[in-house]
């Protein structure tokens, strides 16, 4: 086990605290993981889906109040408001903290704590930072074995005194003696607490099994509290996927690329490019580190072991790679349920049988009115499973980074693609990101846009202003030669009859293409207030037809209407960045 004092010294503490059954020390051995799923099959919380089909894959259904992250229940716990921001809910450290105490007093009676040791990035890394999450939740436990590296080698690396983040889980749910377990066990949605302690580096969850509010090393460390490490020590944490390009040439270029949840960054990721001679490897799809390497240049490192993918939507047309991955050890969460024994959603690319058990348990015909799979159905799965993993993905320094491509779900106003004239103008684009509100996102305001900053909004653990200020002085770190250059893509045009313009998907290689070409100074740009466009033939668009004047169009009218939003969305944040409220008059004069 451990020699480790401080962390015996808060296990124990927790022990105390929480009044667990017994205690578990997980070594993150697959023979570990086998345990907790056949145990899991045996009370019903899990389903093992049929081997032949898909092997060492199980099927896991949620509460159906349990099935998203709560931003509304998402606390940020520093010491003054102000260091939070108008971008997080704040809360009183002290009071917090006493409210989550009186919870977790025994929540976790009848039930085994597991502590895992986890570390975000390779364990090699220098960058590494290893968290201890105390769960009481097995179904964290098999999950967190895909999406981080765990276990023992973790406990080995941390010795009598290194430092961890302290990450305590409980799904708020004690058993009575001789009380039954339910499948998924959780706390109603007023007692769920998500909850970071920034200037102490801690992670308080409570209530919820699922996904970014359980597996505490993706959204809650990785972002949050690392945003904060990150600043103070002068690197980024980003809301980031991580893809290596190779031209016809055989010259790889990395880039980085933030988009809010739900524009298909786990696609764009895993691009399978339609024009000849181009090669797409993944990194990472979801979280990415910079930091400045000795060369000058910003290198990228996915502290991230595995996907959390959204199942729904995604087939062997919208993304071969992810449904190849995810053929066999996999954990699915909400997905429907054949009578075969394999996973259906709506999206999989295959007609509904005329039979499912819903994500609900229910019996479902393709009559039904409701959907088979939850829409924020998922699958978790190593990443070392998918075709297309980059060798150098595990490379404990990163890889240099050439471009950072921002987008957002925008049906107009955004052109196709446009760069940043300079990084100032890049960090505009990136603090002005937003996207059209859909029905899928929980909100009344369908097809208002909401502002999400680098896509960051929901995981920044400290105020936006100084999280933009951080951004623009990356410029001071090094020379503007070896920075990345700054792309904005939308994917999402959409035409007088709501049609997409834009064929999207492995179609976006063109976009890449021509990102790629500005970089070796073989593509020419349109200079625009917004930055450089691409020439109208620009982007190859062999075998398309799509309207590129349109698609490449910066309406003047649409933009004043913008540029009035866009100050409406700087206004709510207090203390802007003056470069940025200078850009956006600067942009407001040259458009009028
Ligand atoms: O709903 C959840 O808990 C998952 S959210 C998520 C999962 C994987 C990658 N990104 C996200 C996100 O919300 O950005
Ligand atoms: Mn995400």
């Amino acid at each position: 086990m451990t020699n480790h004092k401080k962390l015996l010294a808060w296990v124990e503490e927790i022990k105390e605290l929480c009044q667990p059954k017994d205690v578990h020390w997980c070594d993150g051995s697959k023979a570990e993981y086998d345990r907790l799923m056949d145990q899991m099959v045996q009370s019903g919380a899990a389903i093992r889906l049929n081997p032949d089909l898909r092997p060492d894959s199980y099927l896991f259904r949620s509460h159906p109040s349990d099935v998203a992250r709560v931003e509304d229940r998402t606390f940020i716990a520093s010491r003054t408001k102000e260091e939070a921001g108008p971008n997080n809910n704040w809360a009183d450290p002290d009071e917090l903290k006493a409210t989550l105490r009186g919870l977790y007093k025994g929540c976790m009676q009848g039930r085994t704590m597991y502590i895992i040791p986890f570390v975000m990035s390779p364990l090699e890394s220098p960058f590494a930072l290893i968290g201890i999450e105390i769960t009481d939740s097995p179904y964290v436990v098999v999950n967190m074995r895909h999406m981080t590296r765990m276990g023992t080698k973790v406990l080995d690396k941390l010795g009598t005194d290194g430092e961890f983040v302290p990450c305590l889980h409980s799904v708020g749910a004690p058993l009575k003696d001789g009380e039954a377990d339910v499948a998924w066990p959780c706390a109603p949605m007023e007692d769920k607490y998500i909850a970071h302690f920034p200037e102490e580096r801690a992670i308080w969850s409570y209530g919820s099994g699922y996904g970014g509010n359980a597996l505490l090393g993706k959204k809650c460390l990785a972002l949050r509290i690392a945003s904060v490490k990150a600043r103070e020590e002068g690197w980024l944490a980003e809301h980031m996927l991580i893809l290596g390009l190779t031209d016809p040439d055989g010259v790889k270029t990395y880039v980085t690329a933030a988009f809010p949840s739900a524009c298909g960054k786990t696609n764009l990721a895993m691009l399978v490019p339609t024009l000849p001679g181009y090669e797409v490897e993944t990194l990472g799809d979801d979280i990415a580190w910079l930091r400045k390497g000795e060369d000058g240049r910003l290198y990228a490192i996915n502290p991230e072991a595995g996907f959390f993918g959204v199942a729904p939507g995604t087939s062997y047309e919208s993304n071969p790679n992810a449904m190849r991955t995810i053929e066999h050890s996999t954990i699915f969460t909400n997905v429907a349920l054949t009578d075969e024994g394999d996973v259906w959603w709506e999206g999989i690319g295959k007609p509904a049988p005329a039979h499912l058990i819903d994500w609900q348990g229910n019996d479902w015909t393709p009559d039904s009115d409701k959907p088979a799979a939850h829409p924020n159905a998922r699958f978790t799965v190593s990443a070392a499973q998918n075709p297309v993993i980059a060798k150098e993905w595990e490379d404990p320094m990163g890889v240099p980074v050439s471009a950072i491509l921002l987008g957002g779900r925008r049906p107009s106003t955004v052109p196709l693609v446009l760069e940043s004239k300079d990084w100032t103008q890049g960090i505009f684009l990136g603090s002005i990101m937003g996207s059209e509100i859909t029905a899928a996102t929980i909100s009344k305001n369908i097809g208002q846009v909401r502002r999400d900053p680098f896509a960051m909004l929901p995981f920044i653990g400290y105020n936006m202003s100084d999280y933009l200020q951080h951004w623009l002085d990356v410029a001071d770190w090094t020379t503007e030669d070896k920075l990345p250059r700054i792309f904005h893509v939308n994917w999402f045009l959409r035409d007088e009859n709501k049609r997409f313009m834009w064929p999207g998907f492995g179609d976006n290689i063109r976009v890449l293409a021509w990102a790629i070409k500005r970089l070796q100074g073989k593509a020419e740009g349109v200079e625009t207030p917004l930055g450089y466009l691409p020439k109208k033939d620009g982007i190859d668009t062999t075998g398309l037809e799509v309207d590129m004047d349109k698609l490449l169009t910066i309406d003047r009218e649409l933009w004043q209407q913008e540029i009035k939003a866009i100050r409406e969305h700087y206004n709510k944040i207090p203390r802007m960045p003056k470069e940025l409220v200078t850009e956006l008059e600067k942009l407001e004069a040259e458009l009028g």
